[in-house]
């Protein structure tokens, strides 16, 4: 049996297996053994190197942009950034992967026009598997529709999910320790929907025997298969909908409508809502501007941060050696209670915050 006849046998009984208690530790181990075939069907496909493309990750953050062809990626690349890449009315016209550099409120947002080729990728055809690993690598997915064909979403989303790409989730708090004796102990501080002997079910096909397994929040076994296979990524994404210039409110209205979800709706060829939606990767790429000042300066260049970091962040950024140095931090911004208040290395730092670090010596 090849790997894709037993994929197709387990999605069958998985498929007519009813979903109760009895039967939850038996589709959990399938869809373990599942999640094993799919990889080692990307693996086994990937097959040939050295065709790989040469980008390079640069800039603050790495948006990839995604979307069947001819959808209109290299206009709204051209429009957000500096690049110029080939604009064509038939399919396939751009093949490799374009790079573009979009500059927004001091940050440097590197765009990547990725070829529309995602189908199939992820039972290794084309170049999918080399384009899909940069997507896997970014730190945000914009995905863009055409409005005459809305449903390729569904495509697309299906695809970066066969390939461990998990969209707007957050990794689920659950660690697992292996131990050496005393097969898989669970405690959670939530109740769970799935039982234990779904969980042991499934870190056995992983080849987990001995574990301590603490579980954080209410997960189910998808979600669990997801944490053994380790390589999964959790990305934030934006849907665009494009070429809203075609059509008129009321169509566009019912188009939006039948989506179900959040979509910016913009015309890359005619620059409508660009700037809208520039906004809307900004705050989706949770980065924060940080401005370092010197004594009596005026704030240098802002600091792109991740939401989150703090102030011994923003010194290792700037050069190791001011950690080890620091004193303390004059801060005013918005994370501040009042001007001028000093801070020490773990406080949490907000957009805008002007920051002076005192080092000792
Ligand atoms: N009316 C209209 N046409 C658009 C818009 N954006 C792109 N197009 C047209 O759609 C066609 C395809 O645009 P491209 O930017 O080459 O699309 P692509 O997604 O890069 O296509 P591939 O590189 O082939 O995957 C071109 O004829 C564009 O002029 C838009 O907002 N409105
Ligand atoms: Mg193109």
């Amino acid at each position: 049996m090849t790997i894709e006849e037993r994929i197709r046998d387990i999605e069958e009984e998985i498929k007519k297996t009813p979903y109760n208690k009895a039967t939850q530790h038996h589709i959990g181990k399938l869809k373990a053994k599942l999640a094993q075939l799919k990889e080692d069907l990307i693996r086994k496909k990937s097959g040939k190197k050295g065709t790989g493309f040469s980008i390079r990750k640069s800039g603050d953050a790495t948006v990839a942009l995604v979307g069947f062809p001819s959808v209109g990626k290299s206009t709204l690349l051209n429009q957000l950034t500096d690049a110029r890449s080939r604009v064509a009315e038939y399919d396939f016209t751009t093949l490799d992967v374009i790079p573009g550099m979009m500059d927004y409120k001091g940050a440097k947002i590197q765009i990547l026009d990725i070829p529309g080729l995602i189908v199939g990728a992820s039972s290794g055809r084309g170049r999918g598997k080399e384009i899909l690993s940069i997507v896997r690598n970014s730190d945000l997915i914009l995905i863009l529709l055409d409005v005459n064909n809305p449903m390729h979403l569904e495509t697309i989303e299906r695809e970066l999910y066969d390939v461990g790409i998990r969209l707007n989730q957050k990794r689920p708090r659950v660690s697992i320790k292996k131990i050496d004796r005393g097969g898989i102990r669970v405690s959670s501080t939530v109740s769970l929907g799935i039982d234990k002997k779904t969980i042991r079910e499934i870190l056995n096909m992983n080849g987990i025997h001995n574990a301590q397994v603490t579980i954080h929040e209410d997960i189910n076994e998808d979600q669990l298969i997801d944490i053994v296979m380790k390589n999964r990524v959790y990305l934030p994404s934006i849907i665009a909908l494009n070429k809203i210039d075609l059509i008129d409110d009321k169509k566009l209205e019912e188009i939006r409508s039948g989506i179900k979800k959040e979509v910016i709706q913009i015309s890359a060829e005619k620059g409508l809502n660009l700037d809208k939606l520039k906004r809307e990767i900004f705050k989706k790429l949770e980065i924060i501007r940080v401005y370092p000042k010197r004594h009596g300066q005026k704030p240098d260049r802002p600091l792109i941060m991740k939401r989150g970091s703090t102030v011994g962040d923003v010194c290792e950024k700037l050069h190791k050696e001011i950690k080890e140095k620091f004193k303390y931090a004059i801060l005013s911004g918005k994370s501040a209670r009042f001007d001028s208040q000093i801070v020490g290395l773990n406080h949490v730092l907000e957009d805008g915050d002007v920051l002076t670090i005192v080092r000792g010596r």
